[in-house]
């Protein structure tokens, strides 16, 4: 891929800014000072998970995906964009002489708008929802509860079914129950029990029968090397297609333009729908727009919507489907729900220092630049609502999630709740805002 310069802005020094948009929901995003150093991967394998794939940034460059916009500092705002969400140009800025020359590996479009940053990015984001067929109107979503951030990949049938009892004793009105990582055998083997779970049809059933909706997280374009699918189906590969390392093995990517493996991904979605799952977390999304030899020669980003319309098949039209580290350009018009930012953690500072890695920094950063998104592209997911005592600065945590209009969801064992954690879930566990802010 080459770079072409497209484009040129003056601007006042000290006062612009330029904003990177980040490729997918972990993918850091928010505006910079020119004499700031934006936050890049911090080695090759987290430029895969969490950043652009194969699109690393030269020194003294600012990177946008899809987006790249320029506060010049005189009350104007000089922003380039993708054409249309199925195109993703990687768009840079670098200064020379003065001036930040622009230029970008697909085309892009150049729009100037009279104004601050949030009006622009506002009116960015509904040119692009009207561009790509979203939604007009977005649901109240009613709050939820998730085994994540409590369990991780230890959950078993028994957390669900206690922490249902709980939600009900302590009238938290979480109204459906994600039943995250860690049910399943492998990544990619998603119909079969991971030995010790408990039962999956139990736990649907357990939460179904007290009114709520049941959840189910999945990576669906994932194929871990350890997996029985791996194994059975090296057909259904896409190939040369790396997807990191995650859960200890090297992660291959599901090709869904196999037929075959097209009716499994469907047939996958379809067996938890008949179980009584109305909610799809769907995660690693980023997998399914990863380059590669397909059994059909379609470009990765048309491969990636292919597949989310096979899971859409298979979950229902009235199933919410919820994106997460996924492609946020791609995503729009095709999930209800999506997560805006890399993920919450107990500590407030990631462990390598990169934003893009778990923690309450790199949560609330991105988050808050992706607020305009809310309600325009679909429903904002900002990460879970963590407030046990054992939470650092658990207070700064729930005033970025109370100052979005976005899923709320709560992930502490409820056991682990002191007082004010359990009066701060319960005033957060609210529904989604149907209007954007
Ligand atoms: C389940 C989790 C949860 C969580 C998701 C995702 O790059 N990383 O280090 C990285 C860490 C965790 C992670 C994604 C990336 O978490 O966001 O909510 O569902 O998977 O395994």
């Amino acid at each position: 891929m080459s770079f072409v310069d497209i484009g040129e802005v003056a601007y006042v020094p000290g006062s612009a800014r330029v904003f990177e948009h980040g490729w997918q929901s972990w993918s850091p995003t928010g505006a910079y000072r020119l004499d700031e150093t934006p936050p890049r991967p911090a080695n090759g394998t987290i430029q895969i998970l969490c950043y652009r794939p194969g699109t690393p940034v030269p020194e003294r460059t600012f990177q946008g995906e899809g987006l790249l916009a320029v506060e010049t500092g005189d009350g104007s705002v000089e922003l380039w964009s993708a054409a249309g969400p199925h195109e993703v140009p990687s768009i840079r800025a670098r200064e020379e002489g003065g001036r930040l020359v622009i230029s970008a590996d697909a085309p892009a479009r150049h729009h100037r708008v009279e104004g601050d940053l949030g009006t622009a990015l506002r009116r960015w984001a509904e040119t692009m929802a009207a561009a790509a067929s979203a939604p007009r109107t977005f649901p109240a979503l009613p709050p939820m509860w998730c085994t994540w951030y409590g369990y991780w990949d230890k959950v078993v049938e028994a957390d669900v079914l206690e922490n249902l009892e709980l939600a009900t004793r302590h009238g938290l009105p979480a109204d459906m129950f994600l039943i995250d990582d860690g049910y399943e055998a492998g990544i990619g083997d998603w119909l079969d029990p991971r030995p010790g779970f408990g039962s999956l049809a139990r736990a649907v059933d357990a939460v179904t029968g007290t009114g709520r909706r049941a959840g189910i997280w999945t990576a669906p374009f994932l194929v871990g090397h350890d997996s029985r699918l791996y194994r059975e189906h090296p057909e259904w590969l896409v190939g040369g297609a790396y997807a990191g390392r995650m859960w200890n093995q090297d992660l291959a990517v599901l090709d869904v333009t196999h037929p075959d493996a097209a009716e499994h991904l469907t047939q996958v979605f379809r067996t938890f729908a008949g179980m009584g799952i109305t909610h799809f977390k769907l995660d690693y999304l980023y997998a399914g727009a990863l380059a590669g030899r397909r059994h059909e020669d379609l470009d990765p980003i048309a491969a990636y919507r292919r597949g989310l319309e096979l899971i859409r098949r298979g979950a229902g039209e009235e199933a919410t489907l919820h994106g997460c580290g996924a492609p946020m350009l791609p995503s729009i018009g095709l999930v209800d729900v999506m997560r805006v930012s890399p993920d919450i953690a107990l500590t407030l500072r990631p462990r390598s220092g990169d934003i893009s890695q778990p923690s309450q920094l790199g949560a609330r950063l991105t988050g808050a630049a992706r607020e305009f998104l809310h309600a325009r592209w679909w429903v904002n997911d900002p990460d879970c609502i963590v407030v046990r005592p054992e939470m650092e600065a658990r207070e700064e945590w729930a005033a970025h999630v109370a100052a979005t209009g976005g899923l709320r969801g709560s992930s502490d064992p409820i056991a682990a709740l002191d007082e004010w954690g359990m009066e701060t879930t319960r005033r957060l566990l609210v529904p989604t805002a149907t209007d954007p802010s």
